[in-house]
């Protein structure tokens, strides 16, 4: 018989590749979208089947993990084998100028979700979706499932408590309730308001002339950049192993920003020269036009200025490493962006 997966966050980038990925291992997966005022599914269109549909395998459900009773509701009706919790407020930027409606969805959300599970089925596996943003100010350098932990944002705050609540609830009441503590992972589907996104996006749509410059904050911040595709198959066999545990997954490199632009930029054959410093330092193009400038808008009232992980124990629990490299992600988002601007009569 298919196992259920029911998972919170569906629309996401997460929540779409997460979908595609059980449902060609024969699930019948639930996703719980919210109301919006437009649509809010294009990243599962490729996905999605008609309500007449008979024995549907993906079937979307109205509700919000700010709401207990939808979250309750949804839980008892759709029967899950497996829960994945990756509804959030996921932008640390927007985090500090909504910390408390970050709080409620990222943190109270979890909760809501396990004291459902508690009463209305204890058998049924959670995910969380922690992130390495809980690593904040780092203490140790790479990062593994013991380093402690120095939020630097409402929303690494947050998540913190989702891993603590998701650690006490599977000692306390014997669940099986892991954390995914996942570095960060892109993918052509990203939101356009993450950096990796802005930037590819930003640089096709200058050399097709669409756009004339590209605004960014802090060039000088470090990141761990993995493919969602990847992050997604670790994500599955953190609930496939026989004890519930918590996982670091990322690729174990580090790049800066401005790496990250300058990589995209030789990709796309963008000639960029660096000149200034500070709020001043600008890329100029071959006809010394500015293309990259720094605004202080962009920058944070607190910054993650280095993450790099270390994948080993799900390397040797999960048989899993990265099969996506930078390289290999920025070509992939590269093609999309590429295409959608060839298709845009
Ligand atoms: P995302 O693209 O921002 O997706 C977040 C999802 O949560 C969307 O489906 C969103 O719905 C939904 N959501 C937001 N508030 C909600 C609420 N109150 N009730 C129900 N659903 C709500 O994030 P992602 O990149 O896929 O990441 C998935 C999860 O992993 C998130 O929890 C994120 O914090 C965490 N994470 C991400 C990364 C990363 O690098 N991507 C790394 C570590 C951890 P709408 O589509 O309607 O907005
Ligand atoms: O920023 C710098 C910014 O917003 C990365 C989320 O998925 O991963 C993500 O959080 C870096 C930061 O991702 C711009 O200051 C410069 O240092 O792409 P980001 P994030 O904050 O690392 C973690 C693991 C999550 O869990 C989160 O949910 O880039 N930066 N200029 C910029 N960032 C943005 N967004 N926009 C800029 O213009």
């Amino acid at each position: 018989m298919s196992k259920i997966a029911l998972i919170f966050g569906i629309t996401g980038q997460d929540g779409s590749y997460l979908s595609k990925f059980l449902l060609k291992k024969n699930y019948v997966v639930h996703g719980v979208k919210r109301r919006s005022s437009s649509l809010n599914t294009a990243r599962i269109d490729s996905i999605y089947q008609e309500p007449f549909v008979k024995k549907k395998k993906l079937i979307l459900h109205y509700g919000d993990v700010s709401d207990s009773n939808s979250v309750f509701s949804i839980i008892k009706n759709t029967k899950p084998d497996e829960i994945y919790n990756f509804a959030a407020q996921s932008h640390v930027a927007v985090s500090f100028e909504i910390p408390e409606y970050t709080t409620n969805t990222d943190a109270m959300g979890t909760l809501r979700i396990l004291e459902a599970i508690l009463k209305i089925n204890k058998k049924i596996k959670f995910y969380q979706a922690g992130s390495s943003e809980m690593f904040g100010k780092v203490m140790q350098i790479p990062q593994t499932e013991k380093t402690p932990f120095y939020p630097r944002s409402p929303y690494g705050v947050a998540k913190l408590y989702s891993h603590w609540i998701t650690i006490n609830y599977r000692e306390s009441y014997n669940l099986f309730a892991s954390n995914g503590i996942l570095f960060n992972h892109e993918s052509p589907l990203r939101g356009e308001t993450f950096v990796t996104k802005k930037i590819v996006q930003g640089l096709c749509r200058i050399k097709f002339g669409k756009q004339k410059k590209l605004y960014l904050g802090n060039l000088y911040s470090k990141r761990d950049w993995g493919h969602a595709e990847d992050y997604v198959e670790a994500i599955w066999k953190i609930l496939q192993v026989r004890k519930p545990d918590d996982f670091v997954i990322c690729t174990g490199k580090q790049y800066t920003i401005k790496n990250f632009l300058d990589i995209t930029a030789k990709k796309l054959g963008i000639i960029l020269k660096w000149r200034g410093k500070g709020l001043n330092e600008k890329a100029y193009n071959l006809d010394n036009k500015p293309i990259v400038e720094i605004k202080k808008k962009y920058f944070r009232p607190s910054e993650v200025d280095k993450l790099v992980g270390d994948y080993t124990k799900a390397k040797k629990i999960l048989n899993w490493k990265p099969k996506h490299n930078l390289s290999s992600l920025i070509d992939d988002m590269i093609n999309h962006e590429i295409n959608l601007l060839k298709n845009d009569k």
